[in-house]
């Protein structure tokens, strides 16, 4: 029994430490009253989120990677009914007889000391959740996928504002870049990744490595904008029924969705919400449009004579650079993102605007596809071919073949443990409490 290599074991401390700090800070910016309330049925109490991010790590890292070849105890055994997303849907979970917020905290304490003394202790011992310290990067990926939702938990709560932040870099560029479209030639690529190297913690649906046939495309440079979405209302883009799916039409027309989720009319004019600050729709127009579903990223894409793009494309336009032939982890290459190159990490609170990350654009100039929003894929969910459910079939499996598309690319609520451009994300068509934008596509004419 060995303990970790001395700068993986601090990567993994370091990591587990990030994240808390965010769940700490997100739960610690209201009251136990606002802690404990559900400000929508599409969201947990933050309180659920706290606790269930310690059972998770109780679960899977403090009974499986104690050294030794069973399953230890762990911290709260008797608890774990009470976490487990996959039996308590979320409009449910204000009613069931969860650990008051100072408990909650406490036992987030308790369980990572039980995590750090057994990653002082312990290393790798032949086991898969063992290998390359992954049980710890899934953790902290774990968190920080909570952190994103507390976050989104966040905007939808009603009150004086209680998140600061600096904004966003302004953009030189978006004037530029705005309505343009980079062509992709397509060919042959790699998608998917085997978790080696840089990429140990890749989850399971980001599995394995596989060829793919790439037809040429159009892709936008950056992402649509408020004032581009804007523009798509006054033209009367959410009463014509021709612009919209069935399903499209059906949601919007049941739920009375006029604009984006947060968006007002007032005076003439649009206005949004962020985070308890109003904010004139004309002061953000450059930045990505932010939180609508699936069906309304489609009827723009239909009314601007475009579509949305596939997770194929998108991840091609990612990460395969055509000049060198080579497939990279980002779309700037190999090395991790800096806040010069993205927007991650909730150190902004909104999307920055088009072009504001020069550095972060792709070899051909495609730019934020990684960070801001996430982009809506017209592509369901399914495993890649050889895929194999691990560490347990309810993060990916399940979800396989249901009525999801996929969303690629990071907002600025997330991680950067999390923003790698295999990672994928998926949700419901409807959902828009999410980080969510999009960018456009076209197939090439004379391919
Ligand atoms: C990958 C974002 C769809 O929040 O439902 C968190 C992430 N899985 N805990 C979700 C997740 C288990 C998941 N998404
Ligand atoms: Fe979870």
């Amino acid at each position: 029994m060995s303990r970790y290599p001395d700068d993986l074991r601090a990567r993994l401390a370091d990591e587990l430490a990030t994240a808390r700090g965010r769940t700490q800070a997100l739960a610690d910016a209201v009251d136990d009253v606002e802690l404990t309330r559900q400000h929508s049925p599409l969201m947990s109490p933050l309180h659920w989120d706290v606790a269930h991010i310690a059972n998770m790590e109780d679960f899977w890292l403090v009974r499986r990677a104690t050294p030794g070849d069973g399953v230890t105890p762990g911290v709260r055994e008797d608890i774990d009914h009470l976490y487990d997303a996959f039996t308590n849907p979320r409009a449910g979970r204000p009613q069931l007889p969860l650990l008051d917020p100072s408990e909650a905290r406490a036992y987030g304490r308790t369980v990572r000391e039980r995590t750090l003394e057994i990653l002082d202790a312990a290393g790798a011992d032949g086991r898969p959740l063992l290998e390359d310290g992954f049980v710890y990067g899934m953790i902290a990926q774990h968190e920080q996928q909570h952190v994103e939702t507390m976050l989104a938990t966040h905007q939808l709560r009603v009150g004086p504002k209680a998140l600061h932040a600096p904004p966003p870099p302004a953009s030189e560029l978006a004037q530029e870049l705005i309505g343009t479209e980079v062509f992709h030639p397509g060919g042959r690529f790699t998608m998917g990744v085997d978790a080696t190297g840089a990429d140990v913690f890749a989850l399971d649906n980001e599995r394995p490595a596989h060829p793919v046939d790439v037809e040429p495309f159009h892709l936008g440079a950056v992402p649509v904008t408020n004032g581009e979405y804007a523009r798509f209302l006054d033209d009367g883009g959410y009463s014509r029924r021709e612009l919209w799916s069935d399903a499209g039409w059906d949601q919007i027309t049941a739920e009375g969705w006029v604009a984006p989720m947060t968006w007002e009319h007032a005076d003439g004019a649009w206005y949004r919400t962020s985070f308890g600050e109003r904010q004139a729709i004309a002061d953000v127009a450059d930045q990505p449009v932010l939180h609508v579903c699936f069906h309304e990223a489609d009827a723009y894409a239909r009314w601007a004579g475009r579509r949305l793009p596939t997770e194929v494309e998108w991840e091609y336009a990612a990460r395969f650079d055509p000049a060198s032939g080579e497939t990279r982890r980002f779309p700037w290459g190999d090395d991790d993102p800096t806040p010069e190159l993205a927007n991650l990490d909730q150190r902004h609170l909104q999307p920055a605007p088009v072009g504001a990350y020069p550095k972060g654009a792709s070899p051909l100039g495609v730019h934020q596809l990684v960070g801001d929003v996430w982009e809506w894929l017209d592509s369901g969910f399914e495993g890649y071919p050889g895929f194999a459910p691990f560490p347990y079939k309810e993060y990916s499996e399940v979800f396989f073949g249901g009525d999801f598309r996929m969303l690629r690319g990071s907002s600025f609520g997330v991680g950067s443990i999390n923003a790698r451009t295999t990672f994928r994300n998926w949700d419901l068509p409807i959902r828009r409490q999410i980080f969510s934008g999009f960018r456009l596509a076209r197939s090439a004419e004379n391919a």
